[in-house]
């Protein structure tokens, strides 16, 4: 389980929500999204002292911080709480929520747990990747107020992003296009 903030990395850290779509019915023992209920409270980690996010390269510190969530969480008795959507609901949450897939146990090692994962900030916050892949260094309008940036999907300014039906479509496109992706964070 992890805290956003380690891996998400923006110009102003604490400046972010999170959202779980779920885009199907998410089955028992899929490997459910699980969280601590209020660990968005718990005391900050900072790497070096400095960092709420990781260099990726410390292995040992970041082992140090994983093990150091569940510590804090269970200190201060926090429900271990699974998310078991239907198609269409959505858990919102605060930057330092404490979360991650829980362990497939499902009969069937096939099953799916489709979703759109995304990271939300407000306009004048940069993710940290602006500064080093020039291709998604984009910010494409939706409507006055919304844009949206990917690291992993090449953006083009020109997507005509401009009524539900579209953007349906293009949560359609990510979400086929998430299957064949492989998983890149626990
Ligand atoms: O779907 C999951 O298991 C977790 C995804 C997640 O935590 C993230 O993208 O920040
Ligand atoms: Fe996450």
């Amino acid at each position: 389980m992890h805290q956003d903030p380690a891996y998400v990395v923006l110009s102003s850290p604490t400046k972010m929500a999170a959202s779980w779509i779920a885009l199907e019915d998410i089955e028992a023992g899929s490997g459910e999204l699980i969280y601590y209920e209020g660990s968005h409270r718990i005391e900050e980690f900072l790497f070096k002292g400095i960092y709420k996010h990781w260099d990726g390269e410390d292995i040992e510190m970041h082992h140090e911080y994983l093990k150091t969530l569940h510590t804090k969480c269970q200190q201060m008795n926090l429900a271990l709480k699974k998310f078991q959507p239907k198609k269409g609901d959505v858990l919102i949450w605060a930057v330092d929520l404490v979360h991650g897939g829980s362990e497939i146990t499902h009969p069937n090692p096939n099953v799916t747990r489709r979703s759109l994962v995304t990271h939300y900030c407000p306009y004048d916050v940069n993710p940290n990747y602006f500064r080093f892949i020039s291709d998604n260094r984009v910010k494409v309008k939706f409507k006055e107020g919304c844009y949206y940036s990917s690291y992993h999907y090449k953006m083009s300014n020109s997507i005509p992003v401009n009524n539900i039906k579209m953007l349906f479509q293009l949560i359609k496109r990510i979400a086929g296009n998430a299957t064949q992706s492989k998983k890149y964070s626990d």
